[in-house]
């Protein structure tokens, strides 16, 4: 739009075909309007019905009904694929782009409805609900509201949109990841990657092995009851969200060695040379032991109650990142385990340890999702783990790696220029916008590999205080990427609807900040 402010009504994420006509339509009043589908017994659809309430549509103000215009009371909500609808599941990792699908029509012409959605499932009825919310405008000088007439035709580009958030470093109240799920729908973003346990806490309760959150957790109520897990995983559902649960190891594991020192690698000294002090470094209590049978015990309970109790989604995130090798090389225990092994390499060893758990997963019925490190060391593991890239900077550019893993064979996520856990002065969100996760050179083999994406909020400096606003709207930025087009805009047309979007996330109560000067209406006439 050359850089001239948009007018109302406009969308985020953009839609991939969307025909909109001069002509308008008057909402009508309160008393008159109303949702209306054939779909039988879809509760889902019914909370989502009720999500899009005339109060949440209009925040509660007076509406008149322009005079001489077409009036639009009812919009149909439909869902064509019977029963695929998907009204007594949870939504999944689906390739087929139709899964979350709509059509959305608003005519002037009342004989075949003036508002119409249709979609194949009911998440894609969720997306198309979000997209007319959007669509509505006031001139702000009556109490009139309007849609133009228009025609969408929208699925997403990417099946996996996703957002990693880090209830480890900072306890994270259910009622905020609440919030972040809404305002994530608003997106139309459809995976939370929750990354629940680290060194710092280990707030998840496990029913198997209750004291991990018991000794773990750094209060005795700041933890995720089993009821809390159930409740978000019901709350992103109702949303069309996946929750995809972390759980990091080899690295990353001191969380677990509160409870269990037993999992934990016994090294030494400076962590290079064995056995040069008796004290132990750091990293002694960070490291899964790879070489003690009892750890793969424990990771199978585990991750069975994981897979078979609690994740109603199909993968498991096994983390796998940061297996530093300092512990290990200074350990005589790691020492004798290759001796016995005929190992020579340490990457030996994570390999060893990547293997194993991928096959306990893969036993337990789960899908793991991995980052990227174990690839970089050399780990081969088999073709159906997901990989997420996350390395990657200024002077070290994550091309190179998202190669590395498509050569491989592998499906991707990417994260590494999504990290908004970096802030910057200035238009920040332009350099997540710009980042596209399609590489210039990759065939169409190794393009259909690319899954999509995640931004990723890790919480070292990150709480209940400041996680809203430090999201919104930059992962905007990152959903446009991932479910438009890719040449569907630019920095300087998205600027403008970006904004935008910031004071519709305002008006609906996401504490959004600012992208650059400028106010948004908060009491429209
Ligand atoms: N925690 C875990 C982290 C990070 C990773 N894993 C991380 C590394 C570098 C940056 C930010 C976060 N804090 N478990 C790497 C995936 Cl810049």
């Amino acid at each position: 739009m050359n850089g001239n402010p948009s007018p109302p009504g406009s969308l985020w994420p953009l839609p991939k075909f969307w025909t909109k006509s001069s002509s308008i339509v008057s909402i009508s009043a309160k008393e008159s309007f109303s949702y209306k589908t054939t779909v039988n017994d879809c509760e889902v659809l019914n909370r989502a019905l009720k999500r899009y309430s005339w109060e949440f549509l209009f925040r509660n103000l007076s509406v008149t009904p322009g005079n001489h215009l077409p009036i639009l009371s009812t919009v149909e909500v439909e869902i064509s694929n019977g029963s695929e609808n998907q009204c007594d599941a949870y939504p999944q990792l689906v390739k087929d782009l139709e899964y979350e699908a709509y059509n959305l029509t608003i005519s002037k012409d009342a004989t075949e409805g003036r508002a119409r959605i249709v979609a194949k499932t009911v998440w894609g009825a969720i997306r198309g609900l979000e997209t007319f919310s959007q669509l509505i405008w006031t001139n702000g000088e009556s109490n009139q509201h309007f849609v133009n007439e228009t025609v969408i035709t929208d699925y997403p580009r990417f099946p996996h949109r996703g957002l990693m958030i880090d209830s480890a470093r900072h306890f994270l109240p259910v009622s905020i990841i609440e919030q972040v799920l809404e305002a994530m729908s608003y997106n139309k973003m459809n995976v939370l990657h929750w990354h629940i346990v680290d060194d710092q806490s280990f707030p998840f309760v496990s029913a198997t092995f209750p004291e991990l959150s018991k000794k773990g957790a750094y209060l005795p109520e700041l933890i995720y009851e089993p009821s809390d897990v159930k409740h978000l995983i019901d709350f992103a559902r109702d949303r069309g969200i996946r929750v995809v649960l972390e759980f990091d190891t080899p690295g990353h594991t001191q969380g677990f060695g509160k409870a269990f020192p037993n999992l934990i690698t016994p090294c030494f000294g400076d962590g290079v040379s064995p056995g040069t002090a008796n004290y132990p470094i750091h990293a002694a209590y960070e490291i899964f032991n790879p070489m003690d049978e009892n750890t793969y015990t424990f990771m199978t309970e585990f991750l069975t109650e994981i897979v078979k109790n609690v994740s109603k989604d199909q993968y498991v995130h096994l983390g796998m990142d940061e297996v530093y090798y300092a512990c290990w090389q200074s350990s005589p225990v790691i020492a004798e385990f290759m001796r016995n092994n005929s190992f020579t390499e340490m990457k030996e060893v994570q390999q060893y340890y990547t293997e194993r758990v991928l096959e306990n997963i893969k036993n337990i019925g789960g899908h793991p999702i991995i980052w990227h490190d174990p690839i970089e060391f050399g780990v081969v593991p088999d073709k159906d783990v997901i990989v997420q890239v996350w390395k990657g900077n200024d002077t070290d550019p994550w091309e190179p790696y998202m190669e590395r893993v498509l050569k491989g064979g592998y499906q991707v996520l990417l994260s590494s220029c999504w990290y908004l856990n970096y802030i910057n002065y200035g238009e920040s969100w332009k350099k997540y916008y710009e980042c596209d996760p399609i590489l210039p050179n990759i065939t169409i083999e190794e393009a259909n590999l690319v899954l999509g994406g995640e931004a990723a909020l890790w919480a070292e400096y990150v709480d209940a205080t400041n996680i809203l606003p430090r999201l919104f709207p930059f992962v905007g930025a990152v959903a446009e990427r991932l479910w438009s087009p890719a040449n569907s805009s630019t920095t300087a047309d998205a600027k403008h609807r970006l904004d935008e979007h910031r004071c519709r996330l305002l008006w609906r109560g996401v504490p959004a900040q600012p992208i650059y000067n400028g106010y948004c209406h908060m009491t429209e006439k």
